[in-house]
């Protein structure tokens, strides 16, 4: 698959709610959309790195300028044979996971799409529809937070995640508790909290949660070992596994007992795969993120869940969830808690060109 031309559009979306978490408030995101063009195809990603730096390093301005002068540049006019092949061109730049993903993403659209089969299909995938949950953040009240977990559970979701931060987290936890005996919970710091906060999460082991997620430090695994090792409820890794390596080592030293994957935080799918075959010997479960994305990143997050390993609901929920109108023709809507696979050739999704060029903030086409 020879790449002739990529384009960039940095469009802004406004969110439907307004999401609270530890590290701020997003009522909006910012999402650079990639198109690689090849052999009379498109290959399709978005980006899924916040505006700011305040989830992991990486920033929209950042990628785009990667993407726009040492990434692109490095693949274009190449023949690449598949995205084992891609990675050739791209593995000795350090870091900057998100960025690469998005390439990836494009790379692996374009050239499912030459291969006439979804994803899904050439990942080896076992399933058609994925289980799903949904990512609630942190609410004005209780009260609120309780009925906000009470609809969820009625639109069948299979989990209900919790944000949580120091003053926000076991009081309202076992309101919710109370409210939902039976019902799968599970809580994310987003980073907010250290070992100082031992007794905190002593408290949560009576709420009955699945997991609880990035307790620690964005880039710790020493002091999660430490946690896990005092808390009976397992520990779910987020922010701190940006790689195969960091999750073999994390689970080397019981940093934690769950990954919630992503597959741009760990610098894209092939990635993914060898993350979920590390845990899978292990014997440990990963469930699939989200970064709030639209439709062309829910897609692919949706392929890659159809893995075997991904057995625990995810974030991936209803696009309708997020957005007035989606990027992508295709609607992504769960039913009864699970979400069907795209089934189109590639990621299976189909931009809506005008819509995308009537937000673009930015564009650039980059071609030899
Ligand atoms: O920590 O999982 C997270 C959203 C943005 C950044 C980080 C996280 C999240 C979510 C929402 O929890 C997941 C989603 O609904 O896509
Ligand atoms: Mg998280």
């Amino acid at each position: 698959m020879r790449i002739e031309a990529a384009e960039m559009k940095l469009i802004t979306l406004p969110l439907r709610f307004r999401f609270e978490t530890s590290f701020g408030v997003q009522t909006e995101r910012h999402i650079i959309v990639l198109t690689l063009y090849g052999e009379g195809l498109e290959g399709y990603a978005e980006t899924v790195m916040e505006h700011t730096p305040h989830y992991r390093e990486e920033t929209i301005a950042g990628a785009w300028a990667l993407l726009e002068e040492l990434l692109i540049p490095q693949v274009l006019g190449k023949d690449i044979a598949n995205p084992e092949a891609l990675w050739a061109h791209v593995r000795n730049f350090r870091g900057n996971k998100m960025t690469k993903a998005a390439l990836e993403m494009a790379f692996w659209d374009l050239w499912c799409k030459s291969l006439g089969q979804p994803l899904w299909k050439v990942l080896g995938g076992v399933r058609e529809e994925i289980p799903v949950g949904i990512s609630l953040g942190i609410e004005p009240s209780v009260e609120a937070t309780v009925e906000k977990v009470g609809r969820g559970l009625e639109q069948g979701y299979k989990r209900i995640k919790l944000k949580i931060k120091p003053g926000w987290d076991v009081k309202m936890l076992m309101a919710v508790r109370e409210a939902y005996p039976e019902a799968n919970l599970t809580v994310d710091a987003n980073s907010a909290y250290t070992l100082n906060h031992v007794a905190t999460f002593k408290a949560m082991d009576a709420a009955g949660l699945d997991y609880i997620e990035q307790p620690l430090a964005f880039d710790d695994i020493v002091d999660h070992a430490k946690l896990q090792a005092a808390i009976s409820t397992s520990i779910c890794l987020d922010e701190s596994i940006t790689s195969p390596e960091d999750a073999r080592k994390a689970l080397e030293i019981g940093a934690g007992r769950v990954i919630n994957l992503k597959p741009a935080r760990v610098g894209g799918i092939l990635a993914s795969r060898k993350i979920h075959d590390i845990t899978e010997s292990y014997g440990l479960p990963v469930w699939m993120g989200g970064m709030l994305e639209a439709g062309i990143g829910r897609a692919a997050n949706i392929h890659v869940a159809t893995l075997p390993m991904f057995v625990k609901p995810g974030d991936t929920s209803s696009a309708s969830r997020y957005w007035e109108e989606d990027i992508v023709e295709e609607a992504l809507e769960a039913s009864g808690g699970m979400m069907a696979v795209p089934q189109g050739p590639g990621l299976g999704v189909t931009p809506k060109r005008e819509l995308i060029d009537r937000l673009a903030l930015k564009s650039a086409y980059v071609a030899n």
